[in-house]
Protein backbone atom coordinates (compact mmCIF):
# COMPACT_ATOMS: atom_id res chain seq x y z
CA UNK A 1 0.00 0.00 0.00
CA UNK A 2 1.37 3.47 -0.65
CA UNK A 3 2.39 5.09 2.07
CA UNK A 4 -0.08 7.91 3.27
CA UNK A 5 0.43 11.36 5.96
CA UNK A 6 -2.90 11.02 7.48
CA UNK A 7 -4.05 14.07 9.16
CA UNK A 8 -6.07 13.19 12.35
CA UNK A 9 -8.85 16.28 13.03
CA UNK A 10 -10.44 16.04 16.21
CA UNK A 11 -14.26 17.00 15.59
CA UNK A 12 -16.03 16.63 18.82
CA UNK A 13 -19.33 17.12 17.54
CA UNK A 14 -22.31 16.67 20.24
CA UNK A 15 -24.96 18.84 19.09
CA UNK A 16 -26.52 16.78 16.30
CA UNK A 17 -28.39 15.19 18.75
CA UNK A 18 -29.56 15.45 22.36
CA UNK A 19 -28.13 12.71 23.84
CA UNK A 20 -24.56 13.68 24.97
CA UNK A 21 -21.28 11.56 24.91
CA UNK A 22 -19.85 12.06 21.13
CA UNK A 23 -17.85 15.01 22.22
CA UNK A 24 -15.16 12.37 24.08
CA UNK A 25 -14.95 10.63 21.03
CA UNK A 26 -11.62 12.16 19.62
CA UNK A 27 -10.07 11.35 22.58
CA UNK A 28 -11.23 8.22 23.08
CA UNK A 29 -9.93 7.01 19.15
CA UNK A 30 -6.50 8.85 20.84
CA UNK A 31 -6.58 7.03 23.76
CA UNK A 32 -7.64 3.57 21.50
CA UNK A 33 -4.22 4.19 20.18
CA UNK A 34 -5.21 5.44 16.13
CA UNK A 35 -2.25 7.38 15.33
CA UNK A 36 0.11 4.32 16.89
CA UNK A 37 -1.97 1.91 14.45
CA UNK A 38 -1.74 4.11 11.65
CA UNK A 39 1.90 4.79 12.03
CA UNK A 40 3.09 0.51 12.84
CA UNK A 41 1.30 0.45 8.79
CA UNK A 42 4.23 2.80 7.86
CA UNK A 43 2.05 5.49 7.45
CA UNK A 44 2.62 9.25 8.76
CA UNK A 45 0.91 10.87 10.76
CA UNK A 46 -0.44 14.83 12.07
CA UNK A 47 -2.76 14.94 14.98
CA UNK A 48 -4.05 18.82 14.56
CA UNK A 49 -5.68 18.52 17.63
CA UNK A 50 -10.10 18.98 18.29
CA UNK A 51 -11.44 22.21 15.97
CA UNK A 52 -14.05 24.20 17.64
CA UNK A 53 -17.11 25.75 15.80
CA UNK A 54 -17.28 28.98 14.31
CA UNK A 55 -19.81 31.18 16.08
CA UNK A 56 -22.50 32.07 14.22
CA UNK A 57 -26.02 33.60 14.83
CA UNK A 58 -29.33 32.46 12.77
CA UNK A 59 -32.88 32.28 12.19
CA UNK A 60 -35.30 30.98 14.30
CA UNK A 61 -35.67 27.84 12.21
CA UNK A 62 -39.01 26.59 10.91
CA UNK A 63 -39.38 23.39 12.73
CA UNK A 64 -39.31 23.61 16.26
CA UNK A 65 -37.79 20.78 17.27
CA UNK A 66 -34.72 21.57 15.73
CA UNK A 67 -31.47 21.22 18.21
CA UNK A 68 -28.96 23.69 18.09
CA UNK A 69 -28.77 24.78 14.87
CA UNK A 70 -26.74 27.91 15.43
CA UNK A 71 -23.88 25.20 16.75
CA UNK A 72 -24.68 22.75 13.72
CA UNK A 73 -24.20 25.67 11.25
CA UNK A 74 -21.02 26.74 12.92
CA UNK A 75 -19.45 23.65 12.74
CA UNK A 76 -20.23 22.66 9.49
CA UNK A 77 -18.35 25.81 8.36
CA UNK A 78 -15.55 25.37 10.42
CA UNK A 79 -15.07 21.58 8.89
CA UNK A 80 -15.27 22.38 5.24
CA UNK A 81 -12.63 24.79 5.99
CA UNK A 82 -10.65 22.16 7.52
CA UNK A 83 -11.60 19.71 5.11
CA UNK A 84 -10.15 21.54 2.34
CA UNK A 85 -7.06 22.57 4.31
CA UNK A 86 -5.86 19.05 4.80
CA UNK A 87 -7.04 17.80 1.40
CA UNK A 88 -4.10 18.83 -0.35
CA UNK A 89 -1.60 18.10 2.63
CA UNK A 90 -2.84 14.48 3.02
CA UNK A 91 -5.28 12.11 3.93
CA UNK A 92 -7.58 13.48 6.22
CA UNK A 93 -9.71 11.12 9.22
CA UNK A 94 -12.23 13.69 11.12
CA UNK A 95 -12.28 11.89 14.34
CA UNK A 96 -16.14 12.26 15.35
CA UNK A 97 -18.34 13.64 17.33
CA UNK A 98 -21.49 12.45 15.70
CA UNK A 99 -23.01 12.64 12.11
CA UNK A 100 -23.42 16.10 11.94
CA UNK A 101 -20.15 16.66 11.70
CA UNK A 102 -20.09 14.91 7.95
CA UNK A 103 -22.42 18.02 6.74
CA UNK A 104 -18.45 19.84 7.08
CA UNK A 105 -16.39 17.28 6.00
CA UNK A 106 -18.28 15.82 3.32
CA UNK A 107 -19.22 19.25 1.34
CA UNK A 108 -15.65 20.05 2.06
CA UNK A 109 -14.10 17.20 0.63
CA UNK A 110 -16.50 17.43 -2.49
CA UNK A 111 -15.15 21.21 -2.82
CA UNK A 112 -11.44 19.81 -2.89
CA UNK A 113 -12.43 17.20 -5.30
CA UNK A 114 -13.68 19.42 -8.14
CA UNK A 115 -10.72 22.07 -7.24
CA UNK A 116 -8.57 18.76 -7.75
CA UNK A 117 -10.87 18.32 -11.60
CA UNK A 118 -12.06 15.21 -9.97
CA UNK A 119 -15.72 13.22 -9.79
CA UNK A 120 -16.53 12.62 -5.85
CA UNK A 121 -18.09 9.95 -4.57
CA UNK A 122 -19.10 8.65 -0.83
CA UNK A 123 -19.72 5.94 0.94
CA UNK A 124 -22.22 5.87 3.67
CA UNK A 125 -21.48 3.10 6.43
CA UNK A 126 -24.77 3.34 8.18
CA UNK A 127 -27.95 1.87 9.51
CA UNK A 128 -29.71 5.13 8.81
CA UNK A 129 -30.14 6.71 5.78
CA UNK A 130 -29.14 10.87 7.27
CA UNK A 131 -31.27 12.69 4.04
CA UNK A 132 -33.73 14.02 6.24
CA UNK A 133 -33.87 18.33 6.07
CA UNK A 134 -34.36 20.37 9.36
CA UNK A 135 -37.92 20.67 8.21
CA UNK A 136 -38.91 16.74 7.83
CA UNK A 137 -36.85 15.55 10.76
CA UNK A 138 -39.17 13.92 13.18
CA UNK A 139 -36.75 14.40 16.00
CA UNK A 140 -34.82 17.54 15.24
CA UNK A 141 -31.46 15.72 15.76
CA UNK A 142 -29.25 17.40 12.87
CA UNK A 143 -27.14 14.19 12.88
CA UNK A 144 -29.93 12.76 10.77
CA UNK A 145 -29.38 15.28 8.14
CA UNK A 146 -25.65 15.73 6.38
CA UNK A 147 -26.72 13.64 3.12
CA UNK A 148 -29.77 15.99 2.99
CA UNK A 149 -27.76 18.73 2.97
CA UNK A 150 -24.70 17.79 0.67
CA UNK A 151 -27.03 16.71 -1.95
CA UNK A 152 -28.55 19.69 -1.98
CA UNK A 153 -31.82 19.64 -0.60
CA UNK A 154 -34.02 22.74 0.29
CA UNK A 155 -34.21 23.68 4.08
CA UNK A 156 -30.68 24.42 4.85
CA UNK A 157 -31.03 28.23 4.28
CA UNK A 158 -28.86 29.04 7.67
CA UNK A 159 -26.16 26.55 6.42
CA UNK A 160 -23.15 28.07 4.56
CA UNK A 161 -23.88 27.90 1.05
CA UNK A 162 -22.56 24.80 -0.83
CA UNK A 163 -19.42 24.95 -2.73
CA UNK A 164 -20.56 22.05 -4.97
CA UNK A 165 -23.71 19.58 -4.76
CA UNK A 166 -23.11 16.37 -4.08
CA UNK A 167 -24.71 14.01 -6.82
CA UNK A 168 -26.85 11.57 -5.22
CA UNK A 169 -26.04 8.64 -8.11
CA UNK A 170 -22.57 9.26 -6.67
CA UNK A 171 -23.39 8.12 -2.94
CA UNK A 172 -23.30 4.23 -2.00
CA UNK A 173 -25.41 3.61 1.50
CA UNK A 174 -24.34 0.07 3.29
CA UNK A 175 -25.80 -1.21 6.56
CA UNK A 176 -29.22 0.34 6.17
CA UNK A 177 -32.02 -0.89 8.22
CA UNK A 178 -33.40 2.23 9.72
CA UNK A 179 -34.86 4.50 7.02
CA UNK A 180 -37.83 7.16 8.45
CA UNK A 181 -40.80 7.90 6.00
CA UNK A 182 -39.83 11.04 4.71
CA UNK A 183 -36.25 9.37 4.07
CA UNK A 184 -37.72 6.62 2.08
CA UNK A 185 -39.52 9.24 -0.20
CA UNK A 186 -36.47 10.51 -1.23
CA UNK A 187 -34.74 7.41 -1.57
CA UNK A 188 -37.43 5.63 -3.95
CA UNK A 189 -36.27 8.07 -6.71
CA UNK A 190 -33.44 5.73 -7.44
CA UNK A 191 -30.70 7.79 -7.21
CA UNK A 192 -28.45 6.39 -4.27
CA UNK A 193 -26.91 2.90 -4.36
CA UNK A 194 -28.82 1.25 -1.50
CA UNK A 195 -27.44 -1.76 0.03
CA UNK A 196 -29.27 -2.48 3.02
CA UNK A 197 -29.11 -5.88 5.38
CA UNK A 198 -31.38 -7.48 3.05
CA UNK A 199 -29.28 -7.05 0.27
CA UNK A 200 -26.46 -7.65 2.23
CA UNK A 201 -27.86 -11.01 3.98
CA UNK A 202 -28.57 -11.98 0.32
CA UNK A 203 -25.85 -11.52 -1.68
CA UNK A 204 -22.97 -10.26 0.63
CA UNK A 205 -21.45 -7.38 1.26
CA UNK A 206 -18.60 -7.79 -1.33
CA UNK A 207 -20.75 -7.72 -4.75
CA UNK A 208 -22.60 -5.08 -3.95
CA UNK A 209 -19.55 -2.95 -2.81
CA UNK A 210 -17.02 -4.32 -5.78
CA UNK A 211 -20.06 -2.91 -8.23
CA UNK A 212 -19.54 0.99 -6.54
CA UNK A 213 -16.29 0.64 -6.65
CA UNK A 214 -15.96 -0.37 -9.82
CA UNK A 215 -17.97 3.07 -10.86
CA UNK A 216 -15.90 5.43 -8.72
CA UNK A 217 -12.28 3.53 -10.28
CA UNK A 218 -13.84 3.64 -13.94
CA UNK A 219 -14.00 7.73 -13.90
CA UNK A 220 -11.05 8.11 -11.69
CA UNK A 221 -13.41 8.91 -8.72
CA UNK A 222 -12.05 10.54 -5.11
CA UNK A 223 -13.65 8.77 -2.58
CA UNK A 224 -14.58 10.00 1.01
CA UNK A 225 -16.10 7.12 3.38
CA UNK A 226 -18.28 8.22 6.58
CA UNK A 227 -18.32 5.23 8.75
CA UNK A 228 -21.16 5.67 11.47
CA UNK A 229 -20.57 3.20 14.68
CA UNK A 230 -24.27 2.16 14.44
CA UNK A 231 -23.20 0.41 11.02
CA UNK A 232 -21.95 -2.57 12.83
CA UNK A 233 -24.55 -4.49 15.28
CA UNK A 234 -24.49 -3.31 18.18
CA UNK A 235 -23.39 -6.82 19.87
CA UNK A 236 -19.84 -5.49 18.81
CA UNK A 237 -20.11 -2.23 18.84
CA UNK A 238 -22.77 -1.40 21.78
CA UNK A 239 -21.09 3.04 22.07
CA UNK A 240 -23.67 4.53 20.06
CA UNK A 241 -26.70 6.20 21.13
CA UNK A 242 -28.88 5.40 17.85
CA UNK A 243 -28.38 1.04 18.02
CA UNK A 244 -30.38 -1.02 15.78
CA UNK A 245 -30.22 -4.64 15.94
CA UNK A 246 -29.03 -6.83 12.74
CA UNK A 247 -26.29 -4.80 12.16
CA UNK A 248 -22.87 -6.01 10.08
CA UNK A 249 -20.68 -8.31 11.94
CA UNK A 250 -16.91 -7.33 13.01
CA UNK A 251 -15.96 -9.87 9.63
CA UNK A 252 -17.87 -7.81 7.30
CA UNK A 253 -16.68 -4.85 8.88
CA UNK A 254 -13.07 -5.74 7.92
CA UNK A 255 -13.87 -6.70 4.42
CA UNK A 256 -15.68 -3.47 3.74
CA UNK A 257 -12.30 -1.85 5.10
CA UNK A 258 -9.95 -3.98 2.92
CA UNK A 259 -11.81 -4.33 -0.21
CA UNK A 260 -11.51 0.20 0.60
CA UNK A 261 -7.63 -0.44 1.02
CA UNK A 262 -7.05 -2.37 -2.01
CA UNK A 263 -9.41 -0.12 -4.37
CA UNK A 264 -7.07 2.36 -3.39
CA UNK A 265 -9.81 4.76 -4.19
CA UNK A 266 -10.60 5.98 -0.49
CA UNK A 267 -9.18 9.92 -0.40
CA UNK A 268 -10.52 10.78 3.31
CA UNK A 269 -12.51 9.15 6.38
CA UNK A 270 -15.37 9.99 8.81
CA UNK A 271 -15.40 7.79 12.11
CA UNK A 272 -18.69 9.05 13.53
CA UNK A 273 -21.55 8.47 16.42
CA UNK A 274 -18.73 6.57 18.75
CA UNK A 275 -20.24 8.31 22.69
CA UNK A 276 -17.31 6.29 25.30
CA UNK A 277 -19.68 6.97 27.63
CA UNK A 278 -21.90 3.92 26.48
CA UNK A 279 -18.66 1.91 25.59
CA UNK A 280 -17.64 -1.42 27.28
CA UNK A 281 -14.08 -0.72 28.27
CA UNK A 282 -12.81 0.61 24.96
CA UNK A 283 -14.36 -1.96 22.75
CA UNK A 284 -15.88 -0.05 20.11
CA UNK A 285 -13.02 2.38 19.80
CA UNK A 286 -10.81 -0.42 19.91
CA UNK A 287 -12.89 -2.12 16.97
CA UNK A 288 -12.88 1.21 15.27
CA UNK A 289 -9.55 1.93 15.01
CA UNK A 290 -8.90 -1.79 13.97
CA UNK A 291 -11.33 -1.07 11.23
CA UNK A 292 -9.41 2.09 9.91
CA UNK A 293 -6.11 0.05 10.67
CA UNK A 294 -7.92 -2.27 7.60
CA UNK A 295 -8.69 0.53 5.97
CA UNK A 296 -4.74 1.88 5.59
CA UNK A 297 -3.86 -1.88 4.40
CA UNK A 298 -3.09 -4.06 7.64
CA UNK A 299 -3.83 -7.75 6.66
CA UNK A 300 -2.95 -11.38 8.10
CA UNK A 301 -1.83 -12.39 4.10
CA UNK A 302 -1.01 -10.03 1.13
CA UNK A 303 -3.62 -10.53 -1.25
CA UNK A 304 -3.02 -9.33 -4.79
CA UNK A 305 -5.07 -6.09 -5.17
CA UNK A 306 -7.48 -5.52 -7.48
CA UNK A 307 -5.87 -3.56 -9.72
CA UNK A 308 -7.40 -0.97 -11.89
CA UNK A 309 -6.44 -0.94 -15.56
N1 LIG B 1 -33.73 9.10 11.23
C1 LIG B 1 -33.72 9.36 12.68
C2 LIG B 1 -33.74 10.87 12.93
O1 LIG B 1 -33.67 11.61 11.94
O2 LIG B 1 -33.81 11.29 14.08
C3 LIG B 1 -32.49 8.75 13.31
C4 LIG B 1 -31.21 9.42 12.84
C5 LIG B 1 -29.98 8.74 13.41
C6 LIG B 1 -28.77 9.43 12.82
C7 LIG B 1 -27.54 8.68 13.14
C8 LIG B 1 -26.31 9.30 12.69
O3 LIG B 1 -26.95 8.08 12.06
MN1 LIG C 1 -25.29 8.38 10.59
MN1 LIG D 1 -26.62 5.90 12.09
MN1 LIG E 1 -24.93 -10.95 7.53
Amino acid sequence: MTQKHCILIGAPVDCGKRRRGCLMGPDAYRTAGLAEAITALGHSVADWGNLTPAQVTVAEPRNPLVYKLAENVGWTQTLMDAAQKAAPQGFPIFMGGDHALAAGSVAGMAAHAQAAGRPFFALWLDAHSDIHTPDTSDSGNLHGTPVGYVTGRRGFDAFPPLPVRVDPANICMIGLRSVDAAEHEILARGDVELVDMRRIDEEGISAPLQAFLDRVAAVGGMLHVSLDVDFLDPSVAPAVGTTVPGGATVREGHLVMEMLSDSGLVTSLDLVELNPFLDDRGKTANLMVDLTASLLGRRVFDRPTRSYK
